[in-house]
């Protein structure tokens, strides 16, 4: 049983289904090209059609090679080219090329030289290197209305020329030139028969009559155009999906049968593991700040600038430079920070503890690759992505060196001292010394409130957070972060230091800038 296909997807379709060989349809191949069947779509078309066929089925396939497009040259090379992309044999008909399809005015085509015709399947049979490749004769004696007696002429004459299959074709609406035919048929090469005019005669007749192969030469190509007709038809009548939803295949049984998972599980074995880290970001964002009456019913995170409120910002700046994984840990009015899309995790001790409490409490948050962002600070892109792309260490803040010459009126500024020179062009690095309790004399820059913390880095962090917590949780509770920053390089790690000049801005000096409101 050959079943007809006539694309990659149709191919695996009839695999499926339990078909156990693919007839390779001129008429549906053509169709499916929106050309006729009548030599348009170029050979080499049709062979890059058929190699997505082989590629997405084990099934044998049987080309409809038409008349071998050409002659006998033709066909040497046609064969030679199907064995390479693996298809198991080719069809030929003996008809002149170009073809029309055997339905389309039968009698008026002529039908080529006997002879011509078996140079041809000699020629291939010469050609073929896999002894299994398939050389099948069909013969249009019948469809051209040359009667039973060419028929069983031309059939011996093509089975002696070393065809392995005879296909008798006949477009009768009734068996009877196909059972005349296998009456006096003696010869041992098998006979393939397309019943798609006499539908209504039973197979098991045909078998019993001896007839051992069969062409379900276009059933797949007519149900494609069949359902898409309805349902298009439908869908232009009602403009509701809903009209078809329900009888259509489901967008995951495409992906099952173009075998999604395979690339998902080879991705896991090729892909180097880096690129599917994601770094993810956490806002701390619990504070109230002093707002007057602005906070009154929000945190300041939640306060707009330029019609968005300032956690917004964040997240476009932050999706920006693909980072979209991102927590909020809020606290003042936590109700009003309702933004869709974040993790959100609560530090309802705002008012007495300080930022490292609020990162404690999102310690099940801080795994692998991580950015930390103050919720009230705001910088220029271009700070997070040299953050994130210039730094490489586990553990990299960025601190602004132009900070002397901002004038900034910040009182308790977060000084640091560093050694080294922070620069990608020299390839060297600076490295944090000391933080919080550094004199503007020996300042180098001011840490902005952005961290970047990778892999062993976040480990750390969360280690250090949970043996504050464990050891002197009241510490925990009070610390601002720079007690973290001064406790790691106590214990000998090393704090990269990104260097930014400007270009960024702690709000409690924006006051004028805000609203509660979109203005
Ligand atoms: C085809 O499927 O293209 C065939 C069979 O050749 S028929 O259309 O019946 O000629
Ligand atoms: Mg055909």
């Amino acid at each position: 049983m050959l079943m007809e296909a006539h694309n990659g997807l149709t191919a695996k379709l009839v695999e499926e289904a339990g078909f156990e060989a693919i007839w390779g349809s001129g008429l549906s191949i053509s169709a499916a090209l929106g050309v006729r069947d009548s030599n348009e779509a170029s050979w080499t078309q049709v062979l890059e059609v058929l190699e997505f066929m082989n590629d997405a089925t084990a099934l044998p396939i049987l080309l409809d090679g038409d008349t071998g497009y050409g002659n006998f040259n033709n066909v040497r090379r046609l064969v030679t080219k199907l064995e390479q992309r693996g298809i198991a044999g080719v069809c030929l008909e003996d008809k002149l090329f170009p073809k029309t399809n055997s339905f389309i005015d039968g009698e008026r085509q002529a039908l080529a030289e006997i002879d011509e015709f078996c140079g041809k399947i000699r020629a291939a049979k010469d050609t073929q290197l896999d002894p299994d490749f398939q050389i099948v004769a069909r013969t249009e004696a019948f469809i051209a209305g040359w009667g039973l007696q060419e028929a069983l002429l031309r059939a011996t004459a093509y089975a002696e020329s070393g065809a392995d299959v005879i296909l008798v074709h006949s477009k009768r609406k009734d068996s009877k030139e196909i059972m005349d035919f296998m009456a006096h048929w003696s010869l041992d090469t098998p006979v393939v028969i397309v019943p798609t005019k006499y539908p209504t005669e039973p197979i098991a007749s045909f078998v019993e009559a001896g007839i051992t192969n069969f062409i379900f030469a276009n059933q797949t190509v007519r149900t494609v155009i069949s359902a898409v007709q309805k349902n298009l038809r439908l869908l232009r009548q009602t403009n509701d999906l809903m009209s078809v939803e329900k009888e259509i295949a489901k967008v995951d049984e495409i992906f099952r049968l173009q075998d999604v998972q395979e690339l998902q599980q080879s991705e896991e074995l090729y892909l180097p593991h880096s690129q599917d880290e994601e770094t993810k970001a956490l806002i701390l964002a619990a504070t109230k700040g002093n707002f007057g009456s602005l906070v009154a019913d929000r945190p300041k995170c939640m306060l707009y600038l330029k019609r968005k409120p300032i956690l917004s910002w964040h997240v476009e700046n932050l999706n920006r430079q693909g980072v979209k994984t991102i927590g909020v840990v809020r606290g003042y009015k936590k109700e009003a920070v309702n933004l869709s899309g974040l993790h959100y995790f609560d530090n309802d001790e705002y008012d007495e503890t300080g930022e490292l409490f609020s990162l404690y409490k999102a310690r099940d948050f801080l795994k692998g690759d991580m950015l930390i962002a103050y919720g009230d600070v705001i910088y220029d892109s271009f700070i997070l992505q040299n953050l994130l792309t210039q730094g490489t260490s586990p553990l990299t803040i960025a601190v602004d060196a132009g900070w002397a010459l901002r004038g900034r009126r910040d009182k308790e500024p977060d000084l640091v001292a560093t050694r080294g020179e922070c620069s990608p062009v020299k390839n060297t690095t600076c490295v944090l010394e000391g933080i919080g309790k550094v004199p503007a004399s020996q300042a180098t820059g001011e840490w902005i409130g952005l961290f970047v913390m990778r892999g062993s880095g976040t480990e750390l962090v969360a280690r250090t957070l949970d043996e504050m917590a464990r050891d002197e949780p009241a510490m925990l509770r009070k610390s601002k972060m720079d007690e973290l920053f001064r406790r790691l390089i106590a214990k000998g790690e090393t704090i990269e230091v990104v260097h930014t000049f400007g270009h960024w801005q702690d709000l409690d000096e924006e006051a004028d800038l805000l609203e509660s409101r979109p203005i």
